[in-house]
């Protein structure tokens, strides 16, 4: 990540464009993923803060040490901050670093999945419960059995299927991996390479344990070829998000360093999913992460940037905006801040 923070835009020019406003203003949130239970709206983001880390290439400075989980009946409407729900001195297995996370619910119980480093400097993915979408969650003593990296997703299917979709490069580690095993040795494809796609694990019935071995997710040109290492406007770095719009799976993603949220299709949770272009130009901010739920009979992409912050990377507001879709099922591309580029 090469900056830390951006000095060269006007910020008062840059927030009267905006297409959006930070939906809470009392504390920094990033990487919302959103969803409807009982018929109302649960975001759950990542909870920003200043951990006094110095900036580095692997994100150490995004030391964050909670989840908060925000409420709102109605878009727009009025989002209520319900607490903390998990800290990171109630995980046992965690040291350090709750990054990206996702929340779904099954006969009862509410499961929150979560990204954070452990002792041995590992990204690892771990699980906590509650009765309550605000929880509190309760944390299971260990990761999840053979997880590893960052930004889970899971995603319900239409039978009842719950699939997880994780991973990122850089800090996020996924580089680090062949065939599900670490080695500090491994580094990242050559430019003319398959790029390294993300993961998915079908969940076992008891929704804390995968129910088969992680399978890396196909991303194909045009052509059907496998977008290349090279090819970073495209191609796969972190923030995945499953959703399913008239029958067809939409696997979305952020592209890392070149800031785009790109979006990819195709008829399985598995993929192979072909690229099919941005939802989201670049925010101010170096990282870009969504998700993307249906509300109300309408669709919002629900994201961040660091406006609030005056462009701190690691000082983001969650926001959100509607999103349309083409006839030909394509997702129109959405500029934040109306025709200014970042
Ligand atoms: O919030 C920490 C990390 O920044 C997330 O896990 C990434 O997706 C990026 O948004």
């Amino acid at each position: 990540m090469p900056e830390d923070s951006i000095d060269h835009i006007d910020f008062d020019l840059l927030n009267t464009r905006a297409i959006s406003q930070p939906l809470i203003t009392h504390m920094y949130t990033a990487d919302p993923s959103a969803h409807v239970f009982n018929g109302k709206l649960y975001i759950y983001p990542s909870h920003d803060i200043d951990a006094g880390i110095p900036f580095d290439d692997e994100g150490s400075h995004f030391g964050m040490e909670d989840y908060h989980v925000i409420s709102m009946d109605s878009i727009p409407g009025k989002p209520i901050d319900h607490g903390i729900i998990l800290h990171i001195q109630d995980v046992a297995w965690a040291q350090k670093q709750l990054w990206d996370s996702d929340v779904n619910y099954k006969n009862g119980t509410y499961y929150l999945y979560f990204s954070a480093k452990s002792y041995d400097g590992i990204f690892r993915i771990g699980v906590a419960t509650s009765k309550s979408p605000t929880g509190p969650f309760i944390a299971e003593p260990e990761p999840i059995k053979g997880s590893y990296s960052i930004d889970p997703c899971v995603f319900q299917d239409n039978d009842g299927s719950f699939y997880m979709y994780f991973g990122g490069i850089w800090g996020g580690q996924l580089q680090k991996y062949r065939n599900n095993i670490y080695n500090s040795l491994h580094e990242l494809p050559r430019s003319h390479e398959p790029a390294l796609g993300p993961r998915i694990a079908k969940l076992r019935d008891n929704m804390l344990e995968f129910a088969e071995t992680p399978k890396e997710i196909e991303i194909l040109d045009e052509q059907g070829n496998r977008l290349t290492e090279g090819d970073n406007s495209r191609r796969f770095f972190e923030a995945s998000w499953m959703h399913k719009y008239n029958g067809i799976y939409y696997f979305s993603y952020s592209t890392g360093d070149t800031h785009y949220i790109c979006y990819a299709t195709g008829i399985s949770p598995y993929g192979p999913f072909t690229y099919r272009g941005r939802i989201l130009n670049p925010v101010v901010g170096w990282t870009t992460h969504h998700s993307i739920c249906e509300f109300q009979g309408k669709w919002y992409l629900f994201y961040h940037d660091s406006s609030l912050s005056k462009g701190v990377t690691h000082l983001r507001s969650m926001k959100v905006t509607p999103i349309h879709y083409n006839a030909d099922s394509s997702i129109q591309t959405i500029d934040p801040y109306n025709d200014l580029k970042i």
